[in-house]
């Protein structure tokens, strides 16, 4: 039973998706004689925390029931008082908490605040699934560098784009809409200038309501070659772009600026953007969480610097072949396979007749 109603509580929190950045998703639901008399998610970063929510929604007195939080209640006066607190104060009999906080702010106090008023606490309840639910909240809140999903779509002969660059469409359309959702959750997307030159994306996001963000989009073009007519720089102007280069040409910088476009001037590393520290200043500016959407350039240097956290590679049932035709991966490339980079916590689901593989970066 734990386990469903936790259940319910991170299909709550995922409500939020998009919407609570920096801060994490969760859902809560309260039980009283085995049934839900309340339930809440975090709405919006700011917005009022889900154990608050739930309990204002609870149809009778809470008092002797139960409540499902995915996250630990936290012990802090932030925006709000401590959930933890406010529990204790509505006398509730027990708390079943899917994972505790790691936020230094809260990490135990607030399960011990409970535990001290004599209510029952039960942890780790579907964590690894919590956990995963708020993997660039744990990443963000600890490390303050953004988490990094690499995600890319190779034909099954492991190609990104035919010899003449086309590449519209490698998978399906289900597979596509997917990339779609997981563009509206991170905070930044970003690409390098070859593919800005090849195909002149927009990177923008579709919006389905008014708390809806769109990413930041971030260019690497290290000589600043990015011509001002680009899509990137000619949206709304409510879509921030941020030109990553290494380029001191003040005059392109300039104009580039006057377009609306934010010029972050990186230091070098091998005469390429140095990439880590790219990802340490997007963390610095708040950006918790980053999607690589290309080119085979960029995802070896994003290897190669470590910023990588989760590759998802779409793979098509359809082979192109061409010695010249693009891989996902490129670079100068490692020699010797045992130095390969490897992936942990392997997941495989099917999207129509593609395949998603995903897994996290080993790092051991
Ligand atoms: C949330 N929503 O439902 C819960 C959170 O920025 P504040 O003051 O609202 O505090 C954010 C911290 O509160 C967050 O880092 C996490 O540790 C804790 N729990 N936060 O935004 C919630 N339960
Ligand atoms: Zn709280």
């Amino acid at each position: 039973m734990d386990e469903l109603y936790m259940k319910r509580a991170i299909n709550l929190a995922k409500k939020g998706t998009g919407h609570t950045s920096p801060n994490p998703l969760v859902g809560a639901v309260i039980v009283k004689d085995n049934r839900i008399i309340g339930e809440g998610y975090h709405e919006y970063y700011g917005g009022n925390h889900a154990e608050v929510n739930a309990i204002e929604s609870a149809t009778e007195d809470v008092e002797g029931a139960t409540i499902y939080v995915t996250l630990e209640p936290c012990s802090h006066f932030g925006k709000t008082p401590p959930c933890a607190k406010k529990i204790v104060e509505s006398k509730f009999a027990k708390v079943v908490i899917g994972m505790t906080d790691p936020n230094p702010l809260v990490a135990g106090r607030g399960i011990r605040i409970i535990r001290d008023a004599g209510i029952e606490v039960v942890t780790g309840v579907l964590e690894d699934d919590v956990k995963e639910l708020n993997e660039v909240f744990i990443k963000y809140i600890l490390t303050k560098k953004p988490f990094c999903y690499m995600k890319y779509a190779m034909t099954l002969d492991g190609k990104i784009a035919s010899w003449s660059g086309d590449s519209k469409w490698i998978t399906s359309e289900k597979s596509r809409k997917y990339v779609h959702d997981i563009r509206q959750k991170v905070s930044a997307i970003m690409v390098g200038i070859g593919t800005v030159l090849a195909d002149d994306p927009s990177l923008t996001t579709r919006r389905d309501s008014e708390l809806d963000k769109d990413a930041v989009r971030v260019i690497l073009d290290t000589r600043c070659r990015i011509p001002l007519d680009a899509r990137v720089l000619n949206l709304e102007s409510s879509v921030r772009t941020i030109i990553a280069t290494g380029s001191s040409y003040d005059e392109k910088l300039e104009a580039l600026r006057e377009k609306g476009a934010e010029v972050i001037v990186t230091p070098l590393k091998e005469n390429r953007i140095d990439i880590k520290w790219l990802f340490d200043e997007l963390g610095r500016m708040g950006l918790d969480s980053v999607l690589l959407e290309g080119g085979a350039t960029l995802n070896y240097s994003a290897l190669e610097a470590g910023v990588v956290d989760k590759v998802m590679a779409f793979v098509a049932p359809k082979m192109i072949g061409g010695q010249n035709a693009k891989t996902p991966v490129e670079g100068e490339g490692i020699t010797y396979i045992r130095d390969a980079v490897k992936l942990k916590d392997i997941d495989i689901k099917r999207f129509d007749e593609d395949i998603l593989i995903t897994g996290m970066i080993d790092n051991k």
